[in-house]
């Protein structure tokens, strides 16, 4: 099976190494082609999604995507920004589903920034919408009538996209806990007013689901009021983004939370929540347990390998519990020695 690597920018490439070394250690089902992407295929080819590589993102069956951002590339025009190569994937591939599980291994209470009482019950899964909002709306800078700068992105869904990520968070809760939580804030947006009207209309295919509202600041204060709440949140693509980042801290590290996300075919595209961090990289400092995790996930959702995913995730936890952590775990560790660790627990 052909699996597109698209390591990126800053510690991308140093944490999809590891998970290369632990997904040939798992399996020799897996076939790998790399390509640029991100500021890296910017200084290499000069986009930052070449169509080679968006070519191998297509014919592959699934990808696995390190990090995009670099700053030698942020005074550049927006679509030659590393960025837009990942909303050029999620757009390209229809990938409208971000699945971004936090837990916290419980060998990890003392990294979580909560309280250790409050902070053994997250086990969420936050589910971004991908291909709508301010992301993908008209956007720019204008001047006003009085010559002053003005910039502007328009949040706009429409009721199919809203239906759709819906549908996918009620059938995430059925196959966990049962309840969902759509996040939005709809006592000021009005895309948030259809967003809630829509989520309700679907409810009613999933009578078996109990559905809640939260408005977005609310959510954000009980992520850390009493995180153990949640099972599965559904929310935009602004919204998502910023809380899973939060939730992240919850469960340990931003290092730790992997993502998938999906199109309606289950084909995906993993990576990890954290972003290139060019402060660290090179320094072999980055944790690589949230790529690790991202494998894993691929290979339940999207390769049919279920009991290697099990193996590689049983494979984290117990290098976490024989005490196996990075910097920002509080260790030190560098990332192949925490890739070590989990290859000595396979
Ligand atoms: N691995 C995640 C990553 O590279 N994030 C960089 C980024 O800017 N992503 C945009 C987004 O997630 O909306």
């Amino acid at each position: 099976m052909l699996i597109a690597l698209l390591p990126g920018d800053g510690i991308g490439p140093e944490v999809i190494a590891e998970t290369v070394r632990v997904l040939d250690r798992v399996t020799d089902q897996l076939r790998f082609e790399t390509a640029p992407v991100g500021g890296a295929a910017y200084k290499a080819e000069g986009h930052p999604l070449p169509p080679a590589t968006l070519d191998l993102a297509k014919r592959a069956k699934a990808i696995l995507f390190g990090a995009v951002g670099d700053p030698d590339c942020d005074r550049l025009e927006r679509h030659l920004r590393p960025e837009q190569a990942i909303l050029g994937l999620r757009k390209e591939l229809g990938l409208f589903a971000n699945l971004r599980p936090a837990t916290l291994f419980k060998e990890l209470a003392d990294a979580s920034a909560l309280r250790p009482e409050v902070a053994g019950a997250i086990d969420m899964v936050i589910i971004r919408e991908l291909n709508g909002d301010v992301y993908f709306g008209e956007k720019g800078m204008r001047k006003t009538a009085s010559g002053r700068r003005e910039g502007y992105d328009v949040m706009s869904y429409d009721e199919d996209e809203v239906a759709r990520i819906a549908r996918v968070g009620f059938e995430t809760a059925r196959a966990r806990r049962g309840k969902l939580c759509s996040v939005d804030k709809a006592n000021v947006l009005e895309t948030s007013q259809l967003w809630r009207d829509v989520v309700i209309e679907v409810s009613a295919e999933f009578p078996d689901i109990e559905l809640s509202h939260m408005y977005v600041d609310n959510a954000a204060m009980q992520l850390v009021r009493n995180p153990g709440q949640f099972d599965v949140i559904v929310t935009g693509n602004l919204f998502g983004d910023i809380l899973s980042d939060q939730a992240s801290m919850c469960a340990g590290s931003i290092g730790m939370l992997p993502s998938a996300s999906l199109d309606a075919s289950q084909k995906g595209l993993y990576e990890p929540i954290h972003g290139s961090a060019p402060d660290i990289a090179g320094q072999g400092k980055a944790n690589p347990l949230a790529t690790i995790l991202s494998a894993a996930m691929m290979l339940r959702y999207s390769l049919g390998l279920s009991a290697e995913a099990d193996r590689i995730e049983a494979a984290v936890a117990t290098a976490l519990e024989k005490g196996a952590r990075t910097p920002d775990l509080g260790g030190k560790l560098t990332t192949t020695q925490m890739g070590d660790a989990v290859l000595a627990a396979l």
